[in-house]
């Protein structure tokens, strides 16, 4: 008779029912995600092993200074972007969390530029505006006179001179995201702290909790004394924080929390 096989343990288990109350006993709960929550829909994470940051650093790509210096490497990275993720669909971690925000009782903010959770919202067709901290991979911005469009499916990056112009000022366009070294949205960014302040759980899903000020929302609803929950495969400088930390993937735990 051969050694019993290794029984996975529900270790999850008593994790979820605990998630489960909290979440139930809360008037107000806001969700805050990261590049993990899309990491099931095929969007690569910043810091994963298959991570973005892998190929390129941040510093070369994701900065002003490196949009002056060679904009047309930026927007050749940030077009692979925008054709990557038009072709990924939202996970059942994002319908979860749409289907929680229809009914009211949470907010979702996340660091994503990927529209994953505004595609999941509008699929529920749930009205629930996702706060995007970062901006949005799909929209373009004039570095001229700073008008907004939606973005444009093929940008031709073969020479600097076919980048994407502004039909208004004929200034060069951007991808509409917010890059190191710049400010955040205020509006937006007081809008996620209130929200946090006011939240008796702050739901943190899939972010490995170094940008800042993103990382620092949820510190809020400590400070109004709420309570944090983190679901992350891995820990995060969040973890000592947190009532409860899941070990698990955002596809698989965030249906299992509002099932
Ligand atoms: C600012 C948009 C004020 C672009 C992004 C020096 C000079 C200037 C600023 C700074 C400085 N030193 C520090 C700063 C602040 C800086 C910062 O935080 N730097 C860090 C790196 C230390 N922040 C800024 O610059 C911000 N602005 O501070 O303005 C200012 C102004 C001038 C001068 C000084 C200050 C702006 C930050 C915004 C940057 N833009 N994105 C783009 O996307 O191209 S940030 C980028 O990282 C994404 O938005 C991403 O969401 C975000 C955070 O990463 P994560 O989402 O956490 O993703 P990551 O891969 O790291 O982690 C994934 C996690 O998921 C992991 O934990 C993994 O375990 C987990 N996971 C994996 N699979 C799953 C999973 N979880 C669940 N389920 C799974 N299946
Ligand atoms: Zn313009």
């Amino acid at each position: 008779m051969g050694a019993p096989g290794l029984v996975r343990l529900p270790i999850v288990k008593p994790a979820l029912d605990e998630v489960r109350r909290l979440l139930r006993g809360a008037d107000r709960t806001l969700a805050l995600t990261g590049a993990g929550v899309s990491a099931e829909s095929g969007v690569p994470t910043f810091r994963g092993e298959e991570g973005l940051w892998k190929s390129y650093r941040p510093e070369d790509l994701a900065t002003p200074q490196a949009f002056r210096r060679d904009p047309r490497l930026v927007w050749e990275w940030y077009a692979w972007r925008r054709e990557l993720v038009a072709k990924c669909a939202p996970n059942a971690g994002h319908h979860a969390l749409a289907g929680a925000a229809g009914s009211g009782r949470m907010s979702v903010v996340t660091q994503n530029v990927d529209g994953l959770h505004e595609r999941a919202a509008r699929e529920a067709s749930a009205f629930s505006e996702t706060l995007e901290l970062h901006g949005s991979l799909f929209r373009d911005r004039c570095e001229g006179c700073g008008v907004r469009f939606p973005a444009r499916a093929d940008v031709d990056t073969t020479s600097e001179e076919d980048l994407p112009r502004c039909p208004v000022c004929s200034g060069l366009l951007r991808p509409d995201v917010v890059w190191f070294g710049e400010s955040l949205d205020q509006t937006i960014l007081n809008s996620a702290f209130s929200a946090a302040l006011e939240a008796d759980v702050c739901l943190v899903v899939g972010t490995s909790a170094l940008v800042q000020p993103a990382a620092s929302i949820p510190l809020a609803t400590l400070e109004g004394g709420g309570v944090l929950v983190e679901v992350n495969p891995e820990s995060t400088p969040l973890t000592a924080l947190s009532a409860v930390s899941v070990r698990g993937r955002a596809s698989e735990v965030l249906p299992a929390l509002f099932a």
